[in-house]
């Protein structure tokens, strides 16, 4: 039995067998497809959903003007003014589509165990089951959409090849732009080579005659299922985002995880930067934020000028795949090749590379339409346009009670667009990490930055790291929510198994990278932020390039090193004072009591797996507050 059909309950296998067996093979490709599993997988597939068509990706930049040219004729996709904003496009998705939806969103191991209490699990057969009754007929009407794309530079040690299918040409679109995607990655697949194969369908077939909405989607059904052991991906109803890209979030981080675990390697939820020193020394970091923390502006900071010589660059925003190398160094790659970034509130002023980037080549979604045929977005000008269309293609004025995007709009652009982007972004090496970087966003308790004595001290940190709930998160405004390694929507199996897999990483290197914790969104008494954030940000980059080269003093802590005021450099910068910074770097006791018991909650939920070492790390902690 082929892998991809190897969890399908025996009756619905023979469904399938039977279906395929009275297909002639035939691949319907422009271009030679060598591959056994994936020919036959196609025609599987083409049996299932009975798409009216079925379309092999070549990857060409013809074939994405071809199929955006066809969205703007069938109404997804709204062509903006080729002045303004060359060769972009806008769509609006339905009001049910908008996000990634984590309640809907499974990982299917064989023992319910593995998938730990941070997934929703669901058994491989009741969501084959159910899933193969969804899909069977899904395309008809459609076209289906095989698109092979490769997670990193093609032919890297560190990459890995997937094939999407899926009936949304907005997703092959924006799967040329987020992935290297085409003919060359078949080819590289040669007969045999493997890949993740990752279904989707926006599972609303169209009758014979009748007219299609602009955004198909399923209302009623979304499945997003990742099945650990067999490697594959099944994702119904959604056309959005993480829900429907399938390379991103579900093949690169809860695939992955799990890939990455039985290999020996880390997928990890991670923008990747590079800082250049004034003499031209070269570190690079990657570091791990919760979702819309501004990953995507720190992964493309720009530095304050008066910090002279100092340079940014930018390999990734939002993923890495990282592997240890023959020099006992971890060694990452960004597996993506776009950005898909929240639109509101990027501007000049916050992220003038993210915006020089989306000039041109930019599919735009669920941002407002300006009158002159281009885009907008809260926080993309200091002033309201005076008149816009809304994201829902209603009209809109400033004080109407409404945003004019919403507020997960997206920009999806290619990387190589970006001013900052790293001259090694697409090395097939990888680039080695000297530090890594985990933040939260805290209004109390955690400092501006702290350095870990040791790696598993520095684990248990990146375990422990919160984030405040917020107006726009559900639950209670300012209780904290755990996320650990910001990685809580998106590790494919048992977190504390992943705890575990962190710590062996650590001692699998002779050359570990540092580690350090940062929290930008300290309050004052006043609920101020204390610190400036955005490009200043750069000056604890730099702190840590420092210490990572040994050049930069720090001050024991019960929790770590911290710099001193003057292991800062404040060139440039006199608005945080000294007793901003003291209020900044504080540890207090009380709050650290208060949040070794939060902490606790978050070790009982995963008791059944959790490392010793973080027990043993959370007691000495213990101790040295006690003291
Ligand atoms: O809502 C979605 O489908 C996108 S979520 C997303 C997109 C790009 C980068 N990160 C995220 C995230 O949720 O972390
Ligand atoms: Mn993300």
């Amino acid at each position: 039995m082929q892998d991809s059909i190897r969890c399908v309950p025996s009756e619905i296998c023979q469904v399938m067998k039977t279906m395929s067996s009275s297909l002639v093979i035939d691949a319907e490709s422009s271009y030679p497809v060598a591959n056994r599993k994936l020919k036959e997988w196609v025609n599987e597939l083409k049996a299932l959903c009975q798409p009216d068509k079925v379309y092999w990706c070549d990857g060409s930049q013809e074939e994405f003007e071809r199929l955006c040219g066809e969205m703007v004729s069938a109404g997804t996709l709204i062509k903006l003014n080729s002045e303004k904003r060359p060769n972009s496009f806008l769509a609006r998705s339905d009001i049910s589509d908008v996000a990634r939806v984590e309640d809907r969103t499974f990982i299917c191991s064989r023992n319910e165990e593995d998938a730990g209490p941070n997934n929703n699990w669901m058994s491989p057969t009741e969501a084959k089951q159910t899933l193969t009754g969804l899909f069977s007929g899904c395309m008809r009407g459609r076209t289906m959409y095989v698109i092979p794309f490769s997670m990193g530079p093609l032919g890297s040690k560190i990459s890995h090849i997937g094939v999407e299918v899926s009936d949304s040409p907005y997703v092959a679109a924006s799967m040329k732009i987020m992935t290297r995607m085409g003919k060359a990655v078949v080819e590289s697949l040669g007969a045999d080579g493997d890949f993740v194969p990752c279904l989707h369908s926006v599972g609303s077939p169209l009758a014979p005659g009748a007219t299609d909405v602009s955004w198909p989607c399923n209302r009623d059904h979304k499945y997003i299922c990742h099945f650990p052991e067999t490697r594959e991906i099944w994702s119904f109803g959604s056309g959005y985002g993480g829900n429907a890209l399938l390379g991103k979030k579900c093949f690169a981080l809860r695939i992955a995880s799990n890939m990455a675990r039985e290999e020996g390697w880390l997928a990890e939820h991670m923008l990747i930067l590079g800082i250049e020193s004034p003499e031209g020394d070269k570190k690079y970091i990657a570091a791990a934020f919760p979702s819309a923390c501004g990953k995507t502006n720190l992964a493309m900071l720009v530095p304050p000028a008066a910090l002279k010589g100092w340079k940014v660059t930018t390999i990734g925003d939002d993923i890495a795949w990282i592997k240890p190398g023959a020099d006992g160094r971890l060694y990452a790659i960004n597996p993506e090749a776009g950005y898909f970034g929240v639109a509101p509130g990027t501007s000049d002023k916050t992220n003038p590379n993210a915006m020089a980037t989306m000039r041109e080549n930019c599919i735009f979604t669920n941002v407002a339409l300006t009158p002159d045929g281009d885009v907008w977005w809260e926080g993309a000008t200091d002033s309201q346009p005076a008149q816009l269309t809304d994201w829902q293609g209603n009209s809109w004025t400033p004080g109407c009670g409404r945003p004019a995007a919403h507020p997960n709009a997206r920009f999806t652009v290619p990387a190589n667009q970006c001013p900052s982007l790293d001259p090694q972004w697409d090395d097939p090496k990888g680039v080695p990490i000297s530090a890594f970087v985990f933040g939260g966003r805290r209004a109390t308790t955690i400092p501006l930055v702290t350095e870990a004595f040791n790696w598993n001290n520095g684990v248990y940190m990146a375990a422990t790291m919160g984030s405040e709930t917020t107006a726009a998160a559900a639950g209670k405004v300012g209780e904290v929510r755990r996320d650990p390694m910001a990685m809580l929507p998106f590790c494919g199996y048992h977190m504390g198994d992943y705890f575990d897999h962190w710590l062996q990483m650590g001692r699998a290197v002779s050359s570990p990278p540092h580690i350090f914790c940062v929290n930008w969104f300290r309050l004052d008494e006043k609920g101020k932020f204390l610190w400036p954030g955005f490009g200043e940000n750069m000056r604890i980059l730099q702190w840590m390039f420092k210490r990572v080269a040994g050049e930069s003093g720090a001050q024991q802590t019960e929790l770590g090193w911290i710099p001193r005021y003057a292991d800062i450099d404040w060139s440039g910068l006199d608005s945080v004072t000294r007793e901003q910074f003291e209020a900044l770097m504080k540890v207090d006791s009380q709050q650290w009591q208060a949040e070794l018991e939060l902490q606790s909650e978050l070790f009982e939920k995963l008791k059944d797996r959790l490392p010793k070492e973080l027990v043993f790390m959370k007691e000495l902690l213990q101790l040295g507050l006690n003291r």
